[in-house]
């Protein structure tokens, strides 16, 4: 349950082989981009690794998993790429890997520290900053493969370099990354500019659904689960849907309810300044970020709007 170095993380990767790494279920581009690259420089140094994720790959990002081979082999060391929080893994996978992990390279602040032995940096926009600067580390000479597969974490972290979580850094790693040939075209096109008409149709279903409150300070929207029979879209498409609230002229803090199951929802919130988004899902049992963070509530609906209702408020106030 230790935070270390830059160096001893190093020396631990280089004790170890047969490296299972794991990203958090519903993988985004930073836990993807952080295995994935992490993976390619171990395998550069003569490892056995593999990366696993108890959720489905998105098929965007697919260019991120390309030509690598996965090999099989009987896994004996295990690695996590930003997971604050184990049970981010899934729940299967949670059950199976606690306890297990011997090397978790995080940035976030509300890390629980499950693992034996952590490299955190609260202060990096991505994992990928970390992976990076653990690669380089390593001293593994970072190629086309790496640098997209670090881009794309830091991109996708960092909403194209307009998030508070941007940092001088942030940028320095970016162009260190271009200059070892990362197609930053392509990758924010895939990102950003790509919206395929199922996730189209889930937008227009959840945006029926937008109501403001508090004069106009706060905006909710919801995702039942019938939406992604209707639309065809899965859950991996709502992301960019949570973004939406918060976009909106005087909102200062934007939510979204996702439903699970019959009784159980995600609440994904987004906020500006000052507001605290890790705050206001730490009162509901959760955590993340300052700007973005989310929290997981049983109930029926107007249970969970109720709830989630009343932290607003009781920040908006503060
Ligand atoms: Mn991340």
């Amino acid at each position: 349950m230790a935070l270390i170095s830059f160096e001893k993380a190093a020396e631990l990767l280089k004790e170890m082989d047969n490296i299972l790494i794991l990203c958090h279920a519903n993988p985004d581009g930073d836990t993807l981009g952080s295995g994935f690259a992490l993976c390619r420089a171990l395998k550069a140094i003569g490892k056995k690794a593999r990366v696993d994720c108890s959720s489905e790959i998105p098929s965007k990002f697919s260019y991120i998993t390309e030509g690598i081979f996965n090999e099989s082999f009987e896994a004996e060391n295990f690695v996590a790429v930003d997971v604050a929080d184990i049970r981010l893994l899934g729940d299967n996978y949670a059950k199976e890997y606690e306890n297990k992990i011997k090397l978790n390279i995080d940035h976030h602040g509300s890390n629980t520290m499950f693992a034996e032995n952590t490299l955190l940096d609260s202060s990096a926009a991505a994992a990928c900053e970390v992976v990076y600067e653990l690669i380089c580390t390593l001293g593994v000479e970072v190629n086309k493969a790496i640098a997209d597969c670090i881009y794309t974490g830091i991109s996708t972290d960092t909403g194209c370099f307009r998030f508070t979580n941007t940092t001088a850094k942030t940028h320095i790693i970016a162009s260190k990354v271009m200059e070892k040939g990362a197609d930053i075209e392509k990758i924010n096109r895939l990102m950003f500019e790509t919206k395929s008409r199922s996730y189209m149709r889930l937008e227009k279903l959840a945006l029926d659904t937008l109501k403001m409150y508090f004069d106009g300070r706060c905006a909710v929207l919801t995702i039942m689960q019938d939406m992604y029979e209707k639309s065809g879209a899965k859950e991996s498409d709502t992301d960019a849907i949570c973004a939406i609230p918060r976009q909106i002229e005087g909102v200062q803090i934007g939510a979204s309810i996702k439903q699970k199951d019959e009784k159980r929802f995600k609440i994904s919130v987004r906020t500006h300044a000052p507001y605290d988004a890790a705050k206001i899902c730490g009162a509901m049992g959760g955590g993340g970020h300052p700007r973005a963070a989310g929290c997981e509530i049983f109930g029926s609906l107007d249970d969970v709007l109720d709830e989630l209702l009343k932290t607003v408020e009781a920040n908006l106030e503060d």
